[in-house]
Parts: structure tokens; C-alpha cells; sequence
């Protein structure tokens, strides 16, 4: 499987709407602390613009809504594995994405055959707060050899003008937050992503 090399995160299905009709074919909701009703209500929506915009939505964290929205994918961090209910999620069809932060955290991920493994922080980030230092470029090539054929997407503090580095050193697809949602033109650079990593695609 191919996942493509631009993904955005967005936290609303209003920024699913701004994103997707640039030309966006992956791109994660990742919501935290919204009510059940309300974030029932985001994930229906973000997957109704993502349907008509032939766009693969991947849910973060919530796993029983994103098997009863029918989403594409889930993405789960090391400490939603154990919760999880990994059968039911596959039973439903959807991938699944991990997340890792060092050898321990690769080994369990690849323990439950994930559909790609991501790695981060590759760069410094102030989307959210994490205990391990930036990974560095090297390290993008040390997951991929250790992980072969199957998707690697790195993440963190990445910006358009880093891309290219990222995807040469071995990343698939790289994740990002606040160069496309705290660009002053979000939409634009969504789309010059887009042309820019088609570009440089390996
Ligand atoms: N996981 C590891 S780094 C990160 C997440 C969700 C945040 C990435 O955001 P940004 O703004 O692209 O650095
Ligand atoms: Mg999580």
C-alpha cells in the first residue's frame, strides 16, 4: 500500500472543508476533548467532504466512531494500543497507523501489523508536547530500513522547505500541522504541498 506523501492534521471537519478541495487525498482529524455527540457530528462531516473529494480520512484516537463513520483509517499512539479493541477495528476494515518514538515503541507497533508506522518528532514542534528530543533526519532512514515495505510517515515540526530532505532520507508521507493550519494562506500552501512533494516523490 502507497500512502501519499502530503498529510495534513486538522482539527475540525471546517478545516477538513478549507483543505480537502485544494487537492488533499490524506489527511487525519485529530480531535481531543469534544463531547461524543459533537465529535460524532465532526467525523460525519469531515468523511462526507472527504467522499466527495476522493480524499482518505484517518481518525485519531477514536475508535469506535471511526468504525461506525466508515473512515478509512485510525490512528492510534502507543498508549491507545491496550484500550483498543484491534479486532473489531480490523473486522471493520480499517488501517491502522501508529506511532513511535524509539525501538520499544517500533517493536510493539509492528506487533500489531499496522498499515504504516509514524515517527516523530523528526524536527522540534510547539503542536504538541513530548518528552523525546527531535529524532533527526538519520533516524528516518534507520525506520525505514527496519520497517521495509511498509509506510513510514514522519512528523513534527516539519515545513514545506524541510520536505524534501524528509522524503529523501526515507519518509513515504510527512504529517503536518502548523505549516499548512498556521500559514497565513492555508489553503495555497496546502496546494503548493501538494505539488511540491508529488515533485519530489521517490
Ligand atoms: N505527533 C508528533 S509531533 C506532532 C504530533 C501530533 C505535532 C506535529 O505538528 P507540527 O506543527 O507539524 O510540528
Ligand atoms: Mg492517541
Amino acid at each position: 500500500m502507497k500512502l501519499d506523501p502530503f498529510y495534513p492534521l486538522v482539527d475540525s471537519a471546517e478545516w477538513v472543508g478549507r483543505l480537502v478541495p485544494s487537492g488533499v487525498k490524506l489527511l487525519q482529524l485529530r480531535i481531543k476533548d469534544m463531547p461524543e455527540p459533537e465529535l460524532r457530528n465532526e467525523i460525519s462531516a469531515s468523511k462526507a467532504i472527504c467522499d466527495r473529494y476522493g480524499c482518505q480520512l484517518i481518525v485519531n484516537d477514536h475508535w469506535k466512531l471511526a468504525i461506525e463513520t466508515e473512515c478509512d483509517f485510525l490512528h492510534l499512539g502507543q498508549e491507545d494500543l491496550a484500550d483498543a479493541d484491534l479486532e473489531a477495528i480490523r473486522r471493520a476494515g480499517l488501517r491502522l497507523g501508529v506511532s513511535t518514538h524509539d525501538g520499544d515503541e517500533l517493536d510493539t507497533a509492528l506487533s500489531v501489523d499496522p498499515d504504516y508506522i509514524a515517527l516523530g518528532p523528526v524536527f522540534p514542534t510547539r503542536s504538541k508536547s513530548l518528552t523525546w528530543a527531535p529524532q533527526g533526519l538519520e533516524k528516518i532512514g534507520g525506520w525505514k530500513r527496519q520497517i521495509g515495505d511498509l509506510p513510514l510517515v514522519a512528523i513534527g515540526g516539519i515545513t514545506l522547505e524541510r520536505s524534501r530532505d524528509v522524503l529523501q532520507s526515507g519518509a513515504d508521507s510527512i504529517a503536518v500541522i502548523s505549516d499548512v493550519t498556521g500559514h497565513k494562506d492555508p489553503e495555497r500552501r496546502a496546494a503548493d504541498w501538494i505539488k511540491a512533494t508529488q515533485d519530489w516523490r521517490r
